[in-house]
């Protein structure tokens, strides 16, 4: 395949894969594609979800509150298989018309709240437990502008510069440049403002912070796409300082662990429906009681 060679046709048309890693799953076509009802679990927080950057934002996010010792964050996080199509079953369209992971149903309400969309998940939890979240409303508005920044600004770096550097089957120069030049600005955007504060917020961990970390700071800590090097993350000396103080937390550490369904067997809990689990069904050691 040449990048100069396709001309587009006067109406795009869903024909053959296009060889990609996604495109058993991509489809041009919203809602659901089978029958599939969702799991509910004990706990009044039911997640549903999968251990990649935007999953991991939300079960970071409970750990932290439970940490916190707010109960009423326990949850059950359910898995779900991106790769096999479970994002497209009726039960989770129904939770998240959008198909994409995370998405949350909050049982103690009547009727049952549906959050989807991880960063409206993040602010739901924030103001439902008062919690990670500055109150005062200048420094609530600084908190919001960088969550938000993230929702608007990741799908550069993972949907543009990580789907050409790393998964595209062809390497494409421009394509790679645009999206290298851009991750490179937004980088500089944290490396400026991480250098007159301490987290994204200012001297508080936030939502702001569990919501860049695991894109910005997994770049940096070359977990995505194998480019630590190609983006010189040793470069940026605060987003670096900023990437290893948030991976140290416990909290941190248990949170990447829900819903991980690659790596190490014993990083693995493909579901979550108490403290206790992190102790005793990580996958290394479910395989072992079989
Ligand atoms: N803006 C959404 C993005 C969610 C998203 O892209 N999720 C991906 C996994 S990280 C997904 O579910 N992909 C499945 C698909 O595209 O079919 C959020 O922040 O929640």
């Amino acid at each position: 395949m040449s990048e100069t060679e396709y001309v587009p046709p006067k109406v795009w048309k869903w024909g053959a894969e296009n060889g990609g890693p996604f495109a058993s799953t991509n489809r041009p076509i919203a809602g659901p594609t089978h029958e599939k009802e969702l799991p509910i679990g004990k706990h009044p927080l039911q997640l549903y979800s999968l251990g990649t950057p935007n999953g991991v934002k939300v079960t970071i996010m409970l750990e932290e509150l439970l940490a916190l010792g707010h109960e009423g964050a326990e949850y059950d996080a359910w898995i779900i298989r991106i790769g096999d199509g479970d994002q497209f079953g009726s039960g989770f369209v129904d939770v998240n018309p959008n198909s994409k992971i995370p998405a949350l149903m909050d049982h103690s309400t009547n009727p049952p709240t549906r959050v989807f969309e991880s960063g409206a998940i993040l602010l739901y939890l924030a103001e439902k437990f008062g919690a990670l979240m500055p109150a005062d409303p200048a420094d609530r508005a600084e908190c919001l502008s960088w969550l938000m920044w993230q929702m608007g600004s990741a799908p550069y770096l993972g949907g543009g510069f990580g789907h050409f550097y790393h998964y595209a089957p062809v390497k494409i120069e421009y394509a790679i440049d645009r999206f290298t030049m851009e991750t490179k600005r937004q980088l500089d955007v944290l490396e400026r403002r991480l250098s007159e504060n301490r987290y994204m917020c200012g001297d508080e961990y936030t939502i702001a912070d569990i919501a860049i970390w695991p894109w910005y700071g997994g770049l940096l800590l070359n977990r995505q796409y194998d480019a630590a090097e190609f983006v010189d993350a040793e470069s940026y000396i605060n987003g670096m300082r900023w990437a290893k103080k948030i991976d140290a937390r416990e909290t941190v550490k248990r949170g990447r662990m829900v819903n991980k369904h690659r790596g190490e067997l014993h990083e693995q809990l493909h579901e979550r429906h108490d403290a206790s689990d992190f102790d005793t069904k990580t996958a290394d050691k479910v395989a072992a009681a079989e």
